[in-house]
């Protein structure tokens, strides 16, 4: 049944020597005696591209001959990391090109060590997207994402003397898993002015004239599926000066570098991924973006389903659009202005169509991350679309006055324009009114939005409107990929490799517990991947770490709701509970490494002092002979999506520790438990779902709950406010200069001190210590630790990406898989 489902690959590693030899020598114009281990990387990605685009030709045919609805996936990220490994994985020949690379003289680990990070996103939403993308691919769903093609992704982070320094990732120098398409381009226009006419029935059309034209051009990366021939496709506009606006004229005349201006002026438009995650910072160029890639992508769509010469009341049975958080909601005022404008449909008419083909999924309740923009920005750069949204506004709220006569506060609540100073889009509750279904992505998330900030939406449209859709991740990526050795050892058990299609199989190892040979490998394949995180930590962070000691892990974006603060307090904490030993008693403890990745955007000051102080304790830490292996603290440099995939297998326990209610959902908690990692995490986002799955045996909770924080946050401000004492010691160490500048320091002290602890980091802390201490207690008992791990990993099968894509295929899109039969 697999090899029906293949993709017609190398016929055996002497095809595929072939096409890579070819490659090395014509696109590469080199000879094999000068290919180095990039050029090898290079010719065998463009060797396996090949294959890819054969299959994406006929998946596009297909599903064009099939004429059934698709999805399109509009993200602003798509953190997508490599491609070799995956695409050879997917289509099942790594084991042919290992063996011809051997043959060529190459280690295929080397090869696939060459490959640059695809860095085109922030964090959790930006890896969510890809790991649907594999999904859709390996369900079949006939399903299209669009983003930017950002000339620069996520900066590379440097730590220089303990500090975050940010240097530009330049990553299009050479990227084999693009396709230009030259001939799919649209021009998006900006400013200008609108103008009515009056046509002969009386009606008024508006016409959006003037302003200036830039030209977006279409790069398609094909997205394998695993273990199917379904190649979907990612288009990603890149932006380029409109053929009009290269002012020829100027360029005759001698003034050739305004010439070149403006088309630099062109392409700054898809230069650059905005660093900020979970914060909204209103640059005006940031809209830009977004109305390029969203008229872009909505141009794009349209065209293709006017081929099929369909009544337009038929486009939402065509069509599914996706809204990844608010950053694409834009596409439902387009849409509309497309369907009334241009296309000359009533109002209504039109509005029903758009409500019917967009979904929308929130992903944050931060405050500071939710969208607004100033109406004095939308008239002057989209004047048109302002309007369209003020006539949203006016006939929702007409609805609502109907529905709730007299309750002024109520439509001033709800209003799509904040009356401020100055006015302001709120484009969430734009995206609620043009969307048929709104989405959290945890359960407890998903209650959070409905109780908090779009309360009053629930009142208006009726719950069925809001639903929960709880984040998946690809065990393609993040079992098979990243932890070969256990992905292998769990087919063992199950039988086959079924598991890495339907994850619910791998509860066949729970039977397999109390195996001891399975036991035994399962412990060898740990250690061995804290063997190669110790060595990736020796070379990169200069600290030699002893791989039987605990590893405690927390990566992600940092920020303070996140709260790596409140981990490098308990591990000060620790540190000082153990200088206070005797030698004797210190010989008794559980040596610990504590390790720490993420980036911080670039303006974020807190998460910066985050990172200086988790350095600095550092320092002081690994060089103290009282302490020796019992405690080591490493920052991890530049983490990215193929860091964790070294990282993420190599975990004893890592950290989820978000105040409660403010974590969305969080999936690197999954791809831990996942990979035979326990957790340590408050009840928060996908933690909660992650225990009930699991066990609550195995799993370390602790803090307080998410309904208590309003009133803990209130008797901050308004009562009086004590420290716990074991945190005051921490404090007080700092401020004595144990870990260098006070100074540096005291802005993280004064935030819970003085500030209100809005994070609650001292209500939790005691709780988090002693939650800290049962770990140990814990890891000491290794044999009940081990089934632990097994009996997560076996009950993990719910958070596979591919039940949460069937989930929104079914809920929410209404598409259907195409099934596909290759005949050989
Ligand atoms: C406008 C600035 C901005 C930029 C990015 C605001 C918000 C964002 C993202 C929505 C932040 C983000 O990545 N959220 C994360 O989404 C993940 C996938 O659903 C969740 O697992 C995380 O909990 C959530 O923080």
């Amino acid at each position: 049944a697999w090899l029906k489902h293949q993709v017609n690959g190398f016929k055996d590693k002497d095809g595929f020597e072939e096409n890579v030899v070819r490659h090395v020598e014509t696109t590469l114009a080199r000879s094999m005696f000068n290919c180095d281990e990039h050029a090898a990387y290079s010719a065998c990605a463009l060797a396996f591209r090949d294959r890819l685009i054969l299959e994406w030709n006929r998946t596009q045919q297909r599903q064009t001959f099939a004429d059934s609805k698709r999805l399109y996936y509009l993200s602003l990220e798509f953190l997508m990391g490599r491609a070799l490994d995956n695409a050879m994985l997917n289509i099942g020949q790594k084991d042919v090109a290992k063996a011809g690379l051997a043959e060529l003289g190459f280690r295929i680990e080397d090869i696939i060590e060459q490959e640059h990070d695809a860095a085109l996103g922030n964090g959790g939403l930006g890896r969510l997207a890809a790991c649907f993308l594999d999904s859709l691919a390996s369900l079949n769903l006939p399903a299209w994402g669009y983003g930017l093609r950002y000339r620069y992704g996520i900066f590379k982070q440097e730590i220089i003397d303990g500090y975050q320094v940010e240097v530009p990732d330049y990553w299009l120098d050479f990227n084999p898993w693009e396709f230009p398409r030259h001939d799919v381009t649209v021009d998006i226009q900006f400013y200008g002015h609108v103008n009515r006419t009056q046509g002969e029935s009386g009606k008024t059309t508006a016409h959006w004239e003037g302003g200036e034209m830039v030209r977006a051009v279409a790069f398609d990366v094909p997205i394998p599926g695993y273990a199917t021939t379904t190649t979907n496709n990612l288009r990603l506009w890149s932006s380029k000066a409109a053929s009009g606006e290269f002012d020829f004229q100027k360029f005759n005349s001698g003034d050739y570098e305004s010439s070149v201006a403006d088309q630099q002026r062109a392409e700054t438009i898809s230069a650059v991924l905005y660093p900020n995650d979970n914060l909204d910072r209103g640059k005006e160029l940031r809209l830009k973006q977004q109305y390029f890639w969203v008229a872009a992508s909505l141009y794009d769509i349209v065209r293709r389903f006017k081929k099929a010469k369909r009544a337009w009341s038929e486009f939402p049975e065509q069509v599914a659009i996706q809204l990844n958080d608010t950053h694409p909601t834009l596409a439902i005022v387009e849409l509309q202005r497309i369907l009334v404008d241009l296309e000359g449909l009533e109002w209504d008419d039109a509005w029903n169509i758009v409500v019917n083909t967009f979904g929308y999924t929130n992903h944050t309740v931060l405050p500071e991350a939710l969208e607004k923009w100033s109406v004095g920005l939308f008239q002057h750069l989209l004047p048109r679309h302002l309007q369209i949204i003020y006539d949203i506004n006016l006939f929702f709220l007409q609805t609502v006055e109907r529905a709730f006569p007299n309750d002024r506060e109520l439509l001033a609540r709800v209003s799509i324009i904040e009356e401020s100073q100055p006015k302001m889009v709120r484009m969430a509750f734009l995206a609620i009114v043009g969307s048929h279904k709104v989405n959290g992505v945890a359960e407890l998330h998903s209650d959070l939005i409905k109780t908090t900030i779009f309360k009053d939406f629930v009142s208006i449209f009726g719950p069925d409107k809001f639903t929960n859709v709880t984040n998946g991740i690809t065990p393609r990526r993040w079992l098979h990929q990243a932890n070969p050795r256990l992905s292998d050892l769990i087919a063992t058990k199950v039988g086959s490799y079924d598991f890495l299609k339907d994850l619910t199989k791998l509860n066949k190892i729970e039977l397999s517990v109390n195996d001891k040979q399975f036991r035994k490998e399962w412990a060898e394949i740990k250690l061995a991947n804290k063997v190669r995180l110790a060595k990736h930590i020796q070379e990169s962070a200069g600290v030699t770490v002893n791989p039987t000691s605990l590893f405690d892990v927390q990566v992600k974006r940092i920020h303070e709701y996140k709260r790596q603060q409140l981990n490098i307090f308990g591990v000060i904490h620790r540190y000082l509970t153990l200088k206070a030993m005797s030698p004797e008693e210190r010989k008794k403890q559980l040596p610990r490494v504590s390790i720490f990745g993420g980036k911080a955007a670039p303006g974020y000051w807190m998460a910066k002092q985050i990172i200086h102080l988790i350095n600095s304790v550092g320092v002081v830490v690994n060089n103290d002979a009282d302490i020796g292996d019992l405690l080591k603290v490493v920052f991890l440099e530049d983490y990215n999506v193929s860091k964790a995939e070294i990282i993420t297998p190599a975990s004893d326990i890592s950290e989820h520790i978000s105040t409660a209610g403010t974590e969305a959902s969080g999936t690197s908690n999954m791809k831990f438990v996942l990979n035979g990692g326990l957790i340590i995490g408050t009840c928060d986002g996908a933690n909660i779902e992650i225990t009930r799955e699991i066990g609550e045996n195995n799993i370390f909770l602790f803090g307080n709950l998410a309904e208590d924080v309003e009133d803990l946050r209130h008797a901050h401000t308004y009562g009086s406010h004590t420290i716990d004492p074991d945190l005051a010691k921490v404090f007080a160490t700092i401020e004595q200069g144990v870990f260098g500048s006070t100074q540096d320091f005291s802005g993280m002290i004064t935030a819970v001190r003085d500030h209100g602890d809005f994070y609650l980091v001292s209500d939790d802390f005691h709780s988090y210590i002693e939650t800290q201490a049962l770990v140990d207690e814990a890891y000491r008992d290794q044999e009940e630790w081990i089934t632990k791990c097994i009996t997560s990993v076996s009950r993990m099968g719910f958070f596979s990406s591919d039940r949460c894509i069937n989930e929104y295929a079914e809920g929410i899109w209404n598409i259907e898989p195409l099934h596909v039969e290759r005949d050989a």
